[in-house]
């Protein structure tokens, strides 16, 4: 039987179990990077593990998320960072240099490797036909320390392109389609990998446009493969030598398969507050526009960014609107600055803004009361703007100018004959915002500002675990709803005890205190509770405050590995509609807590203030089990070591 794009290369970087959909296995990682925002904890965590020097291939350490600066916070994390990743053996790319996704894409990424990142955008780099997965800091860290990953081995879902896009319409639209059919959980426990003739007429930017929001499926990750597509693009990169070609066997097999013809498909956008929310803009209809914000790791590449500036330029941006505009990297800004298309953006009106996340996790251009914000982003989660009343939409680059330019949702095949931008045969190379770390044995003081906090460490698992229900809430919670990430909280990182008074507050603005008053509990949720981004500050937090068991209909992925890490049981209802027979308040109790996790399976609640049992279920793997016992991830590898 042939193999996937996929399975070739988890077979090549295999350690232990079996390519069995549903089994736990585990890889070897070549690459990982990190971000500000989660990579404070994952160095901290790193250097709890006492290994002296990376083992990776090459990692890579970015600042792109806490920019903003409006405290000392911020720079002392930045600090903290260049000097531990220099002592360690780790990349380290400066403030200024772009966004991490894109700038991996750009500079770092190789086709048929192994990508882990702590973040859950880092399947972009599988639009040159690379492993690349998000994950927590923790296990981030542990691949640094040369530690495999483990994962449960992903079903593989063929995303069949045929025919060709028509023009105006973009690589966001693809993929808000995929979002469209296969929702915010259709790609929970599987990897998207897309193959048929479509394929040959996207370019690697447009491929990493679709795999990176692969991640809003809640997929394990997204795969193109490696062609000569590929190689071209990393040719114009200067590393042709990083290219080989990948390509899923001939007579390959999918677990599942979706076909998508191009040619039928409209400009569409995610409404609010979901990205799967999907429609075409025909049918939203001319709706008043207020701020259009054009960036992120999604769209922010040269060709995006070449396409706004063809369609804003000669023009002006509507007097309602305010137009943002994030170029993804250093290389990306620089060219536009050099062939001036920058020079039309900002005499069309544009706001430019640095290189990095910015907007997109509300650091930044919070829009206004009620505002219609149109975002080339990936994601419109409720308040996620900085403004809880704010209506995102996302949209392709071409529908956010077109749309800035009318002050009303517009479809951009309305403009008349579309741009046509040639991918360039040569980026501008220049990695001199790149420090590479000191040598072996060196000497470099680490310096940590006064808001780095010692991070919470549980304690093993107790045989009774008992608790209140401290707060029940719906389905699709997402981390942004568990740790807020704003331009107020990003700068807190590293102060899990200072975060935590704002876990769950979105849901629930009393469930920090009353989590502490009663000394922690259970956590009540629906499906796919745990879904967005890997910050394991949305476990840390819950076990700072005393959570002992998350009770849910279903988990996301990274999330639920996060939970696992910090020690904090995660239990899903065996009959989903159980859900309705906890109450906030009721007084929970899991007695033999101990052998019950031990032995897998059902795990039986006792619900005393109801006087009934309610029966859950842990499909926790071996090691698994031997973490949740020693009280998480850093306590089971002391153990082992
Ligand atoms: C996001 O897009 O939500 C983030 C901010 O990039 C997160 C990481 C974080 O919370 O720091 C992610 O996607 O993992
Ligand atoms: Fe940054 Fe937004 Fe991408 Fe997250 S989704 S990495 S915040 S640009």
């Amino acid at each position: 039987m042939g193999l996937n794009l996929a399975q070739k290369i988890i077979k090549e970087h295999l350690v232990s179990g079996e390519m069995k959909a549903g089994t736990e296995i585990s890889i070897r990682i070549d690459q990982t990077l990190t971000q500000d925002s989660t990579g404070t904890m994952a160095y901290l965590e790193f250097e709890a593990m006492g290994v002296p020097r990376v083992k990776t291939k090459k990692s890579v350490a970015y600042i792109d998320h806490n920019t903003l600066q409006s405290g000392f916070e911020n720079a002392d994390d930045h600090k903290f960072i260049q000097t531990v990743t220099s002592k360690h053996g780790i990349y380290f790319s400066r403030p200024g240099n772009g966004i991490c996704h894109q700038v991996h894409l750009e500079r770092f990424g190789i086709p048929g490797m192994t990508l882990l990142g702590s973040d859950s955008h880092t399947p972009t780099g599988g639009g040159i036909g690379m492993l690349a997965i998000g994950a927590g800091g923790m296990d981030v860290a542990v691949a640094m320390g040369g530690g495999a990953y483990f994962l449960t081995m992903p079903k593989v879902c063929k995303v069949n392109l045929v025919g060709k896009l028509s023009p105006w319409v973009a690589a966001k639209d693809i993929i808000l389609e995929v979002l469209r059919i296969l929702t915010v959980k259709g790609g929970v426990g599987k990897i998207i990998e897309y193959a048929g003739e479509g394929v040959k007429t996207l370019t690697v930017p447009e491929r990493a446009t679709i795999t990176n929001m692969g991640a809003e499926l809640g997929a394990t990750t997204s795969i193109f493969p490696s062609d000569n597509i590929t190689k071209e693009f990393l040719t114009a990169q200067g590393r042709a030598e990083d290219f080989t070609e990948i390509l899923p066997d001939t007579d390959a097999e999918y677990d599942e398969e979706i076909t998508i013809d191009l040619s039928r498909l409209t400009p569409m956008a995610a409404k609010p507050h979901m990205p799967d929310n999907v429609d075409t803009i025909e049918n939203i209809g001319a709706i008043k526009v207020d701020q259009v914000a054009i960036g992120s790791c999604t769209n922010s590449s040269y060709m995006d960014m070449m396409k706004v500036a063809s369609i804003l330029k000669g023009k002006t941006v509507h007097p309602d609107v305010s137009l943002v505009i994030a170029p993804g990297s250093k290389q990306v800004l620089t060219m536009l600055a050099e062939n001036g298309a920058l020079a039309d953006m900002v005499a069309a009106g544009a706001r430019i803004l640095e290189s990095a996340c910015g907007p997109c996790i509300g650091m930044g251009q919070a829009p206004k009361t009620d505002a219609i914000s149109l975002r080339t982003f990936n994601r419109n989660f409720e308040g996620r703007s900085g403004t809880k009343s704010a209506q995102v939409y996302l949209v392709s680059p071409e529908t956010a100018a077109a749309s800035a330019i009318t002050g009303v949702l517009t479809d951009p095949r309305s403009l008349g004959d579309a741009p046509e931008i040639e991918m360039p045969k040569l980026f501008k190379i220049n990695d001199n915002m790149v420090v590479s770390p000191a040598p072996e044995n060196n000497d470099v003081q680490v310096v940590r500002g006064p808001n780095i906090k010692p991070f919470p460490v549980n304690k093993p698992m107790s045989d009774t675990i008992s608790g209140k229900a401290l707060i029940k809430v719906e389905d699709n919670i997402t981390t942004d709803h568990i740790m807020p990430s704003n331009a107020k909280l990003l700068p807190f990182r590293s102060n899990i005890p200072y975060l935590s008074e704002f876990c769950l507050v979105p849901c629930d603005p009393e469930f920090p205190a009353r989590a502490k008053a009663n000394g922690g509990g259970f956590i009540i949720g629906g499906s796919n509770y745990g879904q967005g981004s890997s910050r394991e500050h949305a476990a840390l937090a819950p076990l700072y405050l005393g959570i002992k068991a998350v009770v849910v209909k279903s988990f996301a992925r990274i999330h639920v590995a996060n939970l696992i890490n910090s020690g904090i049981l995660p239990l899903t209802f065996k009959n989903p509609d159980d859900y309705d027979k906890i109450d906030r308040d009721d007084q929970l109790e899991i007695k033999d807590a101990i052998n019950a996790v031990k032995v897998g399976g059902d795990i039986v609640i006792r619900n005393i203030t109801k006087g009934i049992d309610i029966v859950t279920e842990t499909s926790l793997s071996g090691r698994q089990v031997e973490m949740m016992l020693a009280g998480g991830l850093l306590n089971y590898t002391k153990e082992n070591n």
